[in-house]
């Protein structure tokens, strides 16, 4: 497959107002009858279908008639048929294919998890299915019919027949054959009903293996109150009669939103609190509230082409996004967003993988499922919401639902709804989604006759392909603190459309701090001069509890930088920070949130941004250093606050149980540095949870007395893969940097590292790129194991591969010696002969 652009997109020049699929289902030989319905347009052209050397035709005809072979063409990704074999008026195309699920660990199209058949089809799937115009702007009813002697017989929409050995399912809602579903297993449920405001019955299950139904109930709860939220908020009801959840334990991603079946991740469904910790219990409620809401936002509405992914990934994205700061503290919830926005989008926006959230084109499309599309797609929502206000956003929101529902819609449609909803010209906004690169703003300030005057400058670096940048629009969110820690002024957004602006705030009595970029109001690097006792300032008195926590921020990393280039420095911040955890009358999620010292990576990205060559082993010890003098400085406070924070009685996932015990954590972090880790060792013999648990082990791994705790660990639950999966992940994650790639090859020689799993394999290779000292060792060790796994998992699984690869995208920062041994690891892989798409394109940017 060619490189695909944006400029080249054509309607399909047929119409499908139908699609029934007969599957009859075996390991080996699964057999699929296809009757596609078309409708051909006013000129004779052939007719194109997606499909390749994995589908075995074993029949075609058209009306019911083979026509002459002669007519019908494929090559590796196609099947043509002339036009000279095609009738003018409304016709229909019957196949049959045999495909094998038994050989698919690519885990895309139709495959088994465990004895379980289920299919994945976003984003081009379907087509190692049957033969199909496989793009999302073909939208059409589906009926289907399963045959098989497996108990649980699921596909999309409502169910019509279901009789032993068969099931049949139609879905009313024209849909893209990505959002293509089927599952066949020996399943259970945990099931419940939902009375949408207009009073249609929905049957809601969640299907799990027999003896998980315990560990679904979460999963349930979170349904049912992602349902409620659409309609409170966007007044979106269900439309099926039936929602179907599936937990597999075989899958790429996190899970996926197909038609009235969605089908998860195991790990993002299961969770009871002796094997899951709290943040996997937030993350169930997210990513359940996002698949649901992609009903509306990517089913009703979805997209005309893969090139605007963003259009339902970025708004989902925001959707719950909102969700969890509805339902959880707001205020952690944009810090905790902000902090996997740096840590993930920004570094992709700095490196050679950068792309605008928009990309204009691709190789391999499954690479572009980035955090670039989805967070940063999800930012320029949150500013455009700045920008035209939460009426304005509600009035556009309601007039997409109405203009578009049951469209493939484009970014520019998107952007019309705006602006025929506001009036506003949103042509400078567009940037936003064609422009690669994070935006540097720096602001100087001027203070004369009681008026203080902000002047911005901005520039965003060039990214591959794009030298260089217009001006954007940049909503900028101000307030302003008198000398007495007093707002003097509240928030104002500040639009920025210039390269350089100046805004004057007047009438002011004596020169207030200025409180910049509240809540995070716009995804760009914020430089100001500003000195470490003006940041303690703000760390006590700022009112935006972004901009409160962002103080914090600057103060650590201006330590820790400098503490990495052999300065003294810190103590500014371990006497604020004291201040700071010492507030009883704040949340102790956000003390928890500013207690955790930057990771090493994002010091690494700040030395980069400074023009500064990291040194993974100095920010290492900057880190462990800054980390044990806070220790020393506070220790009896630490104290107190881990044992207040110990909560009595039985497990809850709240938001306020969570907080207790997050900052909880975080005081045993740092009591570790000094305890010797007696204090964890207690934690993890008598703690009746995983998070308390994990973060116990974390600490005596990283002491290197966690042989006891992890043999316990396995004791219990060795028979439970997704409590293994931390076990293996802690382990490399948590090892001293220069043992790390040791842990991860003992590791991996295990029996039970079952790499073809996507889930293990990300906790080994995802725990040691999580390890930056330990990934990025001198001598090449972490890239040259990384890689020969990237290659081994290439061949089964090119889609996890290629995601993996993304360990590469910082190299270009680092030193000569690792830089040398970076590219050779990247070359060896670039060179390997069968190499997937997927991967090839990944190297081919990472080494350009
Ligand atoms: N829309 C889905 C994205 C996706 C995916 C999911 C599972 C496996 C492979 C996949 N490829 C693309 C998930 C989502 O964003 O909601
Ligand atoms: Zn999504």
């Amino acid at each position: 497959q060619p490189v695909q652009h944006l400029a080249d997109y054509r309607p399909y020049p047929f119409t499908l107002s139908g699609t029934h699929l007969d599957v009859t289902l075996a390991p080996r030989g699964t057999i699929v009858r296809a009757r596609l319905e078309l409708v051909p347009g006013a000129l004779p052209v052939d007719l194109v279908l997606d499909g390749g050397r994995g589908l075995d035709l074993r029949a075609l005809t058209i009306d019911g008639h083979a026509p002459d072979p002669a007519h019908i063409r494929r090559d590796d990704e196609t099947l043509t048929i002339a036009a000279a074999a095609l009738p003018s008026a409304p016709f229909a195309l019957e196949t049959e294919v045999a495909i094998d699920p038994q050989d698919n660990t690519a885990f895309e199209g139709l495959y088994l998890s465990g004895g379980i058949f289920c299919t994945q089809c976003e984003a081009e799937g379907f087509r190692h299915i049957t033969f199909y115009p496989d793009r999302p702007d073909v939208m059409t009813t589906f009926r289907v019919i399963i045959r098989s002697d497996m108990p649980v017989l699921l596909s999309n929409g409502n169910p019509v027949r279901q009789e032993p050995g068969l099931a049949e399912w139609h879905d009313p809602w024209p849909k893209p054959a990505y959002l293509f579903a089927l599952v066949a297993g020996d399943l259970v449920a945990v099931s419940d009903r939902f009375t949408t405001r207009s009073g249609r019955d929905v049957a809601l299950n969640v299907w799990v293996r027999p003896g998980d139904q315990d560990r679904a109930g979460f999963a349930m709860e979170s349904l049912i109150k992602s349902m409620r939220w659409d309609e409170d908020v966007y007044g979106r009801e269900y439309d099926l009669d039936v929602f179907n959840i599936v937990a597999v334990d075989d899958f790429n991603m996190g899970a996926m939103e197909n038609k009235g079946l969605n089908i998860f991740n195991s790990k993002l469904v299961l969770a009871s609190p002796d094997t899951a910790t709290d943040t996997d219990y937030e993350r169930i409620e997210a990513v359940i509230a996002h698949e649901y809401f992609h009903n509306w936002t990517g089913n009703r509405i979805t997209c005309r082409d893969w090139f605007q992914l963003c259009l339902k990934e970025g708004l989902t994205v925001f959707r719950d996004q909102q969700f969890t700061s509805d339902l959880r503290s707001a205020a952690v919830k944009r810090i905790e967003d902000v902090q996997t926005l740096r840590a993930r989008q920004f570094r992709e926006d700095q490196g050679p993988l950068a792309h605008p959230p928009r990309p204009d084109r691709y190789e391999e499309i499954n690479n572009f499922y980035t955090a670039t599309v989805y967070e940063k797609g999800a930012e320029v929502i949150g500013m455009l919401k700045r920008l035209v206000g939460d009426e304005g956003y509600a009035r556009a929101l309601d007039l997409y639902f109405d203009r578009h529902d049951g469209d493939a819609a484009t970014i520019e449609d998107w952007l019309l709804v705006f602006e025929d909803a506001t009036g506003r010209d949103l042509s400078q906004f567009k940037r936003w989604y064609t422009d690669a690169g994070t935006p540097m703003l720096t602001m100087e300030e001027a203070w004369q006759d009681g008026t203080l005057t902000l002047t911005f400058a901005q520039s965003t670096p060039p990214t591959p392909g794009q030298p260089a940048k217009p001006a954007r629009v940049i909503p900028i969110a101000v307030g302003l603190i008198g000398p007495n820690g007093d707002e003097v002024a509240p928030t104002r957004v500040l639009e920025m459309t210039e390269a350089q602006q100046s805004f004057a705030f007047e009438g002011l009595g004596a020169r207030p701090v200025a409180s910049v970029l509240r809540g995070f109001s716009a995804p760009v690097m914020l430089r100001r001069q500003m000195d470490d006792a003006t940041r303690a300032f703000l760390l006590a008195h700022d009112t935006d509890p972004f901009a409160r926590w962002e103080a914090g921020r600057e103060l650590a990393l201006s330590a820790l930088t400098d503490l990495s280039q052999g300065r003294d420095a810190g103590a500014d911040y371990i006497t604020a920070i004291g201040a700071l955890a010492a507030d009883d009358a704040a949340d102790p999620a956000f003390r928890a949130l500013c207690l955790t010292l930057p990771g090493e990576e994002e010091i690494a990205t700040r030395l980069a941004s400074l023009g500064v060559t990291p040194d993974p082993d100095a920010i290492h010890a900057a880190r462990d250093d800054l980390a044990r003098r806070i220790a020393v400085a506070h220790q009896d406070l630490l104290a107190r606050l881990f044992d207040d924070m110990a909560v009595t009685g039985p497990y809850s996932p709240d938001a306020q149980a969570a907080a207790g015990r997050s900052l909880r954590i975080a005081a045993l972090g740092l009591l570790g540095r000094i305890d010797g880790g007696d204090r964890a060792e207690v934690l993890f013999g008598i703690a009746g949870n995983m998070t308390e648990r994990m973060a116990a082990l974390a600490v005596l791994l990283r002491l290197g007395r966690g042989e006891a705790a992890l043999r316990i660990l396995h004791d219990e639950f060795g028979d439970n893969r997704l409590v293994m999966d931390k076990w293996f992940s802690v382990q490399v994650m948590a090892a001293p940097p220069d043992q790390a790639v040791a842990v991860a090859r003992r590791l991996a020689g295990r029996k039970d590292f079952d790499w073809k799993n996507p889930n293990r394999f990300r906790a080994l290779l995802g725990g040691l790129a999580a390890n930056h000292a330990g990934f990025h060792a001198a001598d090449g060790s972490g890239y040259a194991f990384t890689a020969d796994w990237l290659m081994r998992m290439d061949a089964a699984n090119p889609q996890i591969a290629a995601r993996m690869s993304t360990a590469f995208e910082t190299w270009p920062r680092y030193d000569a010696t690792r830089r040398g041994h970076a590219q050779a690891a990247l070359e060896q892989i670039g060179i390997l002969e069968g190499l997937s798409r997927n991967t090839r394109e990944m190297i081919s940017r990472m080494i350009a």
